[in-house]
């Protein structure tokens, strides 16, 4: 049996990392708040007997070897990288879960076939580059080279200076591909970050789809001017265009289908002075849906609109895609491992999507992949709000410990 109190421990430890005290959980990939999380759980997977190791990509493992030496791993885990403010459970609870899973098979001296390994994935959240589930991607084989030297963070450092700080070899990346067959299985535990368990009275949800996701970063180029002297007609506004496109683009997510969702979460107004005419502004566009054609022609309706609102005012724009993530069906052969091993502990579940992106989402790219979803209060996530039970998240631990039980003999 998974122990609630060890999990408590473990993610009040986590919670407490973070460069915003106070104001929520703000531990960015590549960060001294990274560092001295995975301190903590190296120390905790050593202690757990696992053999500790990094991949090129920064991902962190606790690797237990199977009777078969080098059969397929089963592996299992998420990430401890955050989002600015976020919460203290979006990705701790499927490590911690995966950490406490891997306590109990060494504590009860339990023999496997396959090689387990719990896994740190880096940089999910993509909230310090801009593009996430970097370390599964890595592992995929689906990591870009201008991501690594071109792309920066708010402080202009590149993500390949963020590696070398953390003591990795950007150049080195390539070899954390994983073969194809050389997994057997990802399984993930993640928080629901949404209302649906909580509403239906469930112990756990069964992830059956995951949403495809599309990233942009966008620029608008006007002129600045001054804000007093320059008549209306004569102005190349950036912000009145952007704010155009921006408002346009919600209109065109509520008709572009059922559940597509897209969000502009980030603008960045430059040169940003109050009597000054907004030359350049930056904004994200987060695009997501169950159907990859209908991201598709959001996608190229949004662009379109943009050349429009752009040639009619003056103004020049860029358009750059960083992330661009296929909706995944999970394996249906998990989905009933997970359903099996939640009717023996009488845990109650839900088969339901998840509209929220995932490692688990790419690795699907290399492995047949699962995932469980523990219930959020209020649906709350993303911000210092989130919050999952300690018993529901150790619910979700007995339920990972079952299957990767089921799946490594
Ligand atoms: O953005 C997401 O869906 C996830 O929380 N990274
Ligand atoms: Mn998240
Ligand atoms: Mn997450």
């Amino acid at each position: 049996m998974v122990r609630v109190e060890r999990i408590r421990k473990d993610l009040e430890f986590l919670a407490g990392i973070t460069s915003t005290p106070g104001e929520g959980v703000t531990r960015l990939a590549f960060s001294a708040e990274e560092t001295r999380a995975r301190e903590y759980l190296r120390k905790e997977m050593e202690a757990a007997g696992l053999e500790i190791y990094q991949d090129n990509a920064g991902n962190l493992f606790g690797r237990r070897e199977g009777t078969l030496k080098d059969a397929p791993v089963v592996m299992f885990g998420s990430h401890i990288d955050s989002v600015v403010n976020g919460g203290a459970f979006d990705g701790p609870a499927g490590v911690i879960s995966a950490l406490e899973a891997l306590r109990v098979i060494n504590e009860e001296g339990m023999e496997t076939v396959n090689p387990l390994e719990m896994v740190v994935m880096t940089e999910e959240e993509g909230g310090r580059f801009g593009s996430g589930v970097w370390g599964s991607r890595a592992m995929a084989g689906i990591v870009s080279e201008d991501e690594i030297y071109k792309g920066t963070d708010s402080l202009g450092i590149t993500k390949a200076e963020a590696m070398e700080s953390f003591g990795l070899d950007p150049a080195s990346v390539g070899k954390a591909r994983r073969e194809q067959g050389s997994i057997k299985a990802f399984l993930e535990l993640h928080i629901e970050q949404g209302p649906v368990l909580e509403q239906n009275g469930c112990d756990a949800g069964i992830v059956e789809s995951i949403v495809g996701i599309r990233t942009f970063f966008v620029t608008v180029k006007g002129k600045a001017d001054h804000a007093g002297t320059t008549p209306m007609d004569f102005r190349r506004d950036a912000l009145v265009g952007a704010s155009r496109v921006i408002s346009e683009i919600d209109a065109i997510a509520r008709r572009a289908g059922k559940g597509t969702v897209a969000t502009v979460g980030m603008v960045n107004v430059r040169p940003g002075a109050f009597n000054i005419v907004p030359e350049e502004v930056q904004f994200s566009i987060d695009l997501r849906d169950s159907s990859e054609p209908v991201i598709e022609a959001a996608a190229s309706e949004i662009k379109k609109y943009l050349e429009e609102q752009c040639s009619s005012r003056g103004l020049a724009f860029s358009w750059e895609e960083r992330l661009s993530i296929s909706p995944v069906r999970i394996d249906p052969g998990i989905m009933s491992i997970f359903q099996e091993v939640a009717a023996e502990k009488n845990i109650s579940t839900h088969v339901m999507p998840s509209g929220a992106g995932h490692d688990a989402m790419v690795m699907a790219r290399v492995a047949p992949v699962g995932m469980i979803f523990v219930p959020s209060r209020n649906g709350k996530s993303h911000c210092p709000e989130e919050w999952t039970d300690y018993d529901q998240v150790a619910r979700g631990a007995e339920m990972i410990l079952g299957a990767v039980i089921r799946l490594a003999d």
